[in-house]
């Protein structure tokens, strides 16, 4: 394992010190997310820039197989800019890409206390002003941290003025947006942390950002200096419908399986009708699939039932059992992976198609019935 401390708000300059107990761990400040985080208090002793001898971090644990890595992206002055045949500008920045209707440019103005480089956004008096940012390879991110300032050049910013950050939750229709207040002094350049706001900008498919103010000018220049990701080489999928195939639908919905939440889709059976099967699809992001998983999280009202979670082979047109097990009272979570033929187990338009059967070990007699849940599931590719 490797340990990353982070601080909340230390604006980036990172600094090392010695571990988690006596004061030695690294402090990133550009960390983020990858997996678990933790809140711990980490000692420090002897420099001056540790006002007070405790202070919190965020302890952050990536895997050995690491999954992300953090990326800086920044606007160095020269770097290309470009318009097409739509009046989109376009400014290229590996592994991003930034789009806005209009334009923007890289800042060349160098006049303290701002600096030269960045994307210049100006002020555009249209509905299409939104900045769009994504990954051209389809693959997810982390919108870990920005930099920006607002009303640059000008002799104070109007009140209020933050931005509206959105993002579309990875392999999944969720939007959701989250405000970013500038702290009034447009002379300073401000570090946000959108995933410390939101956690669902840890796994991201895009981001579109937008200014506004309280005092209705919403429509203000601003310059983003730089911005922090971690790309995720891991790809998720849920499901975009359910079938309930043996026994009877009894209650819940599609968006019952996007979460871990105790919010679920219910099978009922009984005693005549003693099966219960259910079908998930989707359709993979984009990307390279190396490896597949689906993943399976429920429960049933006993555990006298054998649990097949089963992938769909479109090769061989049968389903592969991928984990088999006792049916259990409470939630459990089980995984499938598929890591040979793997390009059997989806369609060319990357469709994928996955069940769970439930089957009585021995004759039940159970005049009300069982029920059968499923919380959760989902597709990870990589
Ligand atoms: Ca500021
Ligand atoms: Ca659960
Ligand atoms: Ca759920």
């Amino acid at each position: 394992m490797r340990f990353v401390l982070a601080t909340m708000n230390d604006g980036g300059h990172g600094r090392s010190v010695r571990s988690p107990t006596t004061a030695t761990c690294i402090i990133f400040q550009r960390t983020l997310l990858c997996e678990t985080s933790y809140a711990v208090r980490c000692k420090r002793r002897g420099r001056k820039w540790m006002k007070s001898k405790y202070f919190s971090f965020v302890l952050l644990v990536v895997g050995v197989a690491s999954v992300c890595s953090a990326e800086e992206i920044t606007f160095p002055v020269g770097t290309p800019v470009y318009y097409d045949s739509n009046l989109y500008w376009h400014c290229n920045r590996p592994p991003l890409h930034f789009q806005r209707f209009g334009g923007f440019s890289i800042n060349t103005n160098n006049s303290a206390p701002w600096h030269a480089g960045g994307l210049l956004v100006p002020r555009l008096d249209s509905d299409n002003k939104t900045l769009w940012i994504t990954k051209p390879d389809g693959g997810a991110f982390s919108f870990d941290q920005f930099v920006a300032v607002e009303s640059p050049f000008e002799s104070s910013a109007p009140t209020g003025v933050h931005l509206i950050v959105g993002g579309k939750v990875a392999g999944q229709a969720i939007y959701f947006s989250q405000e970013f207040f500038f702290d009034g002094n447009n002379t300073t350049y401000d570090t946000f942390l959108p995933v410390a706001a939101d956690s669902r900008f840890s796994s991201i498919d895009w981001v579109s950002v937008n200014i506004d103010s309280t005092i209705g000018v919403d429509n203000i220049a601003y310059i983003l200096d730089r911005v922090l990701i971690t790309a995720q080489a891991t790809q998720l999928a849920s499901p975009t419908s359910y079938t309930v195939l043996q026994g009877l639908d009894f209650g819940g919905n599609l968006a019952s399986l996007l979460n871990s939440d105790d919010n679920k889709a219910y099978v009922l059976c009984d005693e005549f009708d003693s099966n219960g099967e259910v079908q998930f699809d989707s359709t993979l992001p984009a990307g390279t699939v190396n490896q597949l998983k689906f993943k399976f999280e429920g429960s049933a009202s006993r555990n006298d039932l054998s649990q097949f979670v089963r992938m769909f082979n479109y090769s061989t047109n049968s389903y592969t059992n991928v984990n088999v097990q006792n049916a259990t009272i409470q939630d459990s979570v089980v995984e499938g992976t598929i890591t040979t033929g793997v390009a059997n187990y989806s369609t060319g338009t990357r469709e994928v198609r996955s069940r769970v059967l439930w089957i009585p070990q021995a004759d039940i007699d159970a005049a009300d019935g069982w029920v059968q849940t499923c919380d959760q599931a989902i597709w990870t590719m990589n």
